[in-house]
């Protein structure tokens, strides 16, 4: 089924503050070089590159002993949470080229304003090999790209990155499909908050078409708006070694190429982040390219046009 054509926004954040390591803030540019925009653009959609966010440290925070490089994160969120907020209200489709993790907290806190002032409920789709469910109190790290899911759900106490009042995403909103690693304390929060997760087990057991269309029903029937995260690291590292926190036993491609198919017949999708690419790591832009790639299967690239089956 052909899919509306969109106008995309590219909003660039070369954050990698939230992450432990340097490489992050690259991804924006690997993402361009490998084609993001001319891939979108040949779909038949309209372009509009935004360019990259370069926000000041939030100076008005203190450091944190627990968040490291709190003054960044907080900076880039609040540079999201505007720009994307802004984009999604002037009818574009926001797409963010990260950039590590933390800046979820931005993009999924601009698309909830969104959604609240249409009506609608948020739901986020967050592929990834971690939970990212941490806070300054239970992170191990201390890295801020471990606790945007946290953040965006309310469900932990941060220091003022973005007002106390401004709309939360419900935790039972959220699918984590992909996991695999959880920390011991992230295990307690997410079942306590309700978070549905898919974890690595289950996707084998269940397979990826089940999961998807469980997800995209309960997206549906409540006309929601799907906001979709993807960390690089949700992949498996055989296929995409461009990210820092690799784990064993992630998703193949094609399980992320059925999730994307899946995801552009729903028309349901409102945003998306591409995020913890780490272009210094990667093995002659394959992950980049790859990313692209499954970008290019969200907005309507297709093998073979099919009828869209229902559940
Ligand atoms: B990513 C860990 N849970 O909090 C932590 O890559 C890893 O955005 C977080 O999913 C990984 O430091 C964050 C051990
Ligand atoms: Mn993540
Ligand atoms: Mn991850
Ligand atoms: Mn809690």
């Amino acid at each position: 089924m052909a899919k509306a054509k969109k106008t995309i926004a590219l909003i660039g954040a070369p954050i990698e503050e939230g992450s432990g390591r340097r490489g992050a803030a690259m991804g924006p540019a690997a993402l361009r070089i490998a084609g993001i925009d001319t891939t979108l653009a040949e779909l038949g959609h309209t372009v509009v590159d935004e360019g990259d966010l370069r926000p000041l440290p939030a100076r008005d925070l203190a450091n944190h002993p627990r968040a490291n490089n709190l003054q960044m994160v907080a900076a880039f969120a609040r540079a999201l949470d505007a720009s994307v907020h802004e984009a999604a209200r002037a009818g574009r489709l926001p797409l963010i080229l990260g950039g590590d993790h933390a800046l979820s907290m931005g993009s999924v806190s601009g698309m909830a304003r969104y959604a609240a002032e249409i009506g609608k409920p948020l739901f986020v789709l967050w592929l990834d090999a971690h939970a990212d469910f941490n806070s300054p109190e239970t992170s191990p790290s201390g890295n801020m790209h471990g606790m945007p899911v946290a953040f965006f759900c309310g469900e932990a106490e941060f220091a003022p990155i973005l007002p106390a009042d401004r709309p939360m995403v419900d935790p039972k909103n959220v699918f984590q499909v992909g996991i695999r690693s959880v920390d011991e304390r992230e295990r307690v929060e997410i079942a306590e908050h309700g978070v549905n997760v898919y974890d690595m087990r289950a996707v084998d057991e269940t397979g990826m078409a089940r999961i998807m269309h469980e997800i995209i029903d309960t997206v549906r029937h409540a006309d929601g708006l799907l906001h979709v995260s993807f960390d690089v690291d949700f992949l498996d590292p055989d296929i995409a070694p461009g990210v820092g926190t690799t784990v064993p036993g992630g998703g193949t491609f094609r399980e992320a190429h059925l999730i994307m198919e899946m995801l552009c017949d729903s028309g349901l999708v409102a945003s998306l982040d591409l995020v913890e690419l780490n272009p210094f790591l990667d093995d002659r832009g394959k992950s980049a390219r790859i990313l692209v790639e499954l970008t290019a299967s969200l907005f309507g690239r297709r093998i073979l046009d099919r009828p869209t089956r229902s559940a």
